[in-house]
């Protein structure tokens, strides 16, 4: 209702002097660097619609009782000779020369509005000056208006009104009741626009820039939705602006030698109006760095984006205490190879970390020009299909999955639960199965350890457990490294420890099976440490003696993936007697092999002699007996 939450004051606009950077500098290299980074499609329209890049003309409209030029921004050149009004917003810089009382009156009356609510209204207010412009090519007078849905900080803060082609022109000129002249057909051609009648679109509004150009009176402009950034804060925490204000020198920043300034401890830091810091009076009243007389420190905090702008940078060399880092360090790292985060960020510390990467690089401070090279973004977990909420009393606390079942099951589950892009939904019960096998893996582990061997890894014929042990790695690599799909990476580490307990006793019966086993569950543990890192790297040490996060992810041996099996027929002089399963792609010889050693071969032969084979690869062997 207009007023503050907290103490019930009415809500009202103020200027206030503040610090701003300067990110609109750097508005073009943020929107066409987004080229050079993966990021979701989504991530980066949105940021390309927050810049808003807008391509278009400036045009000059005279007006002889102010004796100045009015520009206008406008991405519609082409319909100049449409133009019957000009509009300026009520903050426009030369509103005030008009000197008409009920323009004062207007503007002092809008300037509280919204800017948001102040573009959509339906109902359009203005005024009008008493003054005019000139056209810049019929020489008409167009009568000048004030009026709020002229936003002050878009373009120029002004228009040229074309009520038949752009709607809110045409809402206001029939609230005002101003002319509307038509000027392109409805073939898209002009009308009633002098020699550039009966051109395009496109190529009038060409002509038209050229021709104003050429008379000094416009030319071709860019316009930005980005603004630049207000990081002045007036509340307490957050970092203090190092800048300190002098009679004689003004504001200086503060050297380097007395950085960081620190913040004072400040008894009373609720709001008043006023920057909580500007009542720590010894603090703020210091000496000017340039003069040594009496100076006053700035009493703004700067907003906490500020932060999380840099604090990755400050990871790479975080103990480092004479600079914020070590630029061979840095350089080294940046950039981030894989950001996580939400969508939510998807405008303000997303835009801020690229915009202080790029204006870092170009003081000297890295080699990066992006500090993200790569971006996912993580979708919601809900719980009965509704978002967590605090008012809706289904929050689910991992401190009570952890108090109940550690930390590894509470990360396993959470991202178990679906493809994290898109989120999942909580189940109460699945915590309880991802705790039961962890339990089993580690149970799979301490087994292994009594019964084998340390061994320098699987040895003798591969069996259908150690097959499945290349599977999941090659599977978990490829779901996290391609896919991201962290879900699937850990139901195959599930499987594969489901086939680990499945098998254990034929396993454990010849030395090669038990090396084939113990290699199973240190790859287990390996595999499942990204996501249980507790009890991954337990189990890996129990197995091999080594520390999982100082060996190379696993490789995937080629030549056991061959999981596809293909069936082959066995005959006997034409007749089908057998079927045995093969791996796909099996040698030729193999087959025979494994044919002629069938037991139902054997059984039919009575005594005759096998004098031929013939080997369809991958489908059959027809056995000639004599
Ligand atoms: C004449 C015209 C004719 C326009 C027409 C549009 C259609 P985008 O595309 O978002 O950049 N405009 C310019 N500055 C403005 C301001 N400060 N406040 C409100 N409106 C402003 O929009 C550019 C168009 O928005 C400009 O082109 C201008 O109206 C309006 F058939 O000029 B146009
Ligand atoms: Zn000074």
């Amino acid at each position: 209702d207009g007023r503050c939450e907290r103490c019930g004051a009415e809500v009202e606009a103020r200027r206030l002097e503040q610090w701003f950077f300067k990110i609109t500098e750097y508005a073009d290299a943020l929107i066409d660097d987004l080229e050079t980074i993966d990021w979701p499609e989504r991530t980066k329209t949105i940021q390309r619609n927050w810049i808003g890049r807008s391509t278009g003309a400036e045009l000059r409209f005279r007006c002889d009782e102010i004796d100045e030029d009015i520009v206008v921004f406008t991405t519609r050149a082409d319909t100049l000779y449409g133009a019957t009004f000009i509009v300026l917003a009520p903050e426009h810089a030369l509103v005030e020369r008009f000197g008409a009382s009920e323009v004062d009156e207007y503007v002092k009356h809008t300037a509280a509005r919204p800017a948001e609510e102040r573009a959509t209204a339906e109902e359009k207010t203005g005024v009008f000056t008493g003054a005019y412009a000139r056209h810049p090519t019929t020489g008409d007078r167009l009568p000048i208006w004030v009026a709020d849905y002229v936003l002050p900080d878009y373009g120029t803060g002004a228009i040229m009104g074309v009520p038949a082609h752009d709607e809110r022109d045409l809402a206001f000129a029939q609230t005002f009741d101003l002319p509307v002249v038509e000027v392109v057909g409805e073939d898209g051609v002009l009308v009633n626009s002098a020699e550039f009648s009966g051109l395009s679109v496109e190529e009038g509004g060409q002509a038209i820039v050229r021709k104003l150009a050429d008379e000094g009176r416009g030319g071709a402009a860019v316009s930005y939705r980005l603004r630049d950034w207000s990081f002045s804060r007036q509340r307490y925490w957050g970092c203090p602006i190092p800048i300190v204000y002098c009679e004689k020198c003004g504001a200086n920043a503060v050297p380097d030698d007395q950085l960081p300034v620190v913040l004072p401890d400040v008894e009373d830091y609720a709001p008043k109006g006023l920057s909580p810091l500007a009542t720590a009076e010894d603090w703020v009243s210091t000496t000017c760095p340039s003069c040594d007389g009496p100076a006053r420190r700035e009493t703004d905090t700067m907003d906490t984006f500020v932060d999380s702008s840099w604090y990755f940078m400050r990871y790479c060399d975080a103990r480092n205490d004479a600079a914020p880092w070590d630029r061979e360090i840095l350089d080294g790292w940046m950039p981030v190879d894989q950001y996580i985060g939400g969508v939510e960020h998807a405008i303000l510390h997303l835009m801020y970390a690229r915009f202080f990467t790029k204006a870092f690089a170009d003081i000297g401070l890295l080699d990066a020009q992006e500090p993200f090279a790569r971006l996912f973004t993580q979708g919601m977990v809900t719980r009965d299909g509704a978002k967590m909420s605090k008012s809706k009393g289904n929050v689910v606390s991992p401190r009570d999955i952890v108090e109940q079942h550690g930390a590894d099951t509470a990360r396993c589950y959470i991202l178990y639960v679906g493809h994290p892009a898109e989120g999942g939904d909580w189940n109460d019960k699945g915590t309880e199965g991802i705790a039961r096998f962890l339990a089993r893996l580690w149970r799979a582990a301490v087994d292994a350890a009594a019964s084998t061997e340390p061994s320098d890894g699987p040895t003798g014929e591969p069996t259908g457990v150690l097959r499945k042990v290349h599977w999941a790695i090659d599977k978990v690599t490829a779901d996290l490294g391609e896919r991201f799909a962290t879900h699937t990476a850990i139901a195959a580490v599930i499987e594969l420890v489901n086939e680990l307990t499945k098998h254990r006793d034929e396993l454990l019966a010849t030395p090669d099976g038990a090396s084939q086993y113990r290699f199973g569950a240190a790859t287990a543990g390996s595999l499942i440490f990204p996501f249980a890192p507790h009890l991954g790297s337990e189990t890996y040490e129990l197995l091999t003696g080594r520390r999982v996060w100082e060996e190379p992810w696993p490789e995937a041996d080629p030549a056991l993936l061959e999981t596809d099996t293909v069936t082959i027929v066995v005959q006997l002089n034409g007749k089908v007697i057998d079927r045995f399963d093969a791996p796909a792609g099996i040698a030729d010889d193999e087959q025979e092999r494994l044919a002629r050693g069938s037991e139902r071969v054997a059984e039919r032969l009575d005594g005759r002699e096998i004098v031929k084979a013939i080997v369809v690869p991958g489908r059959l062997v027809n056995l000639v007996a004599r």
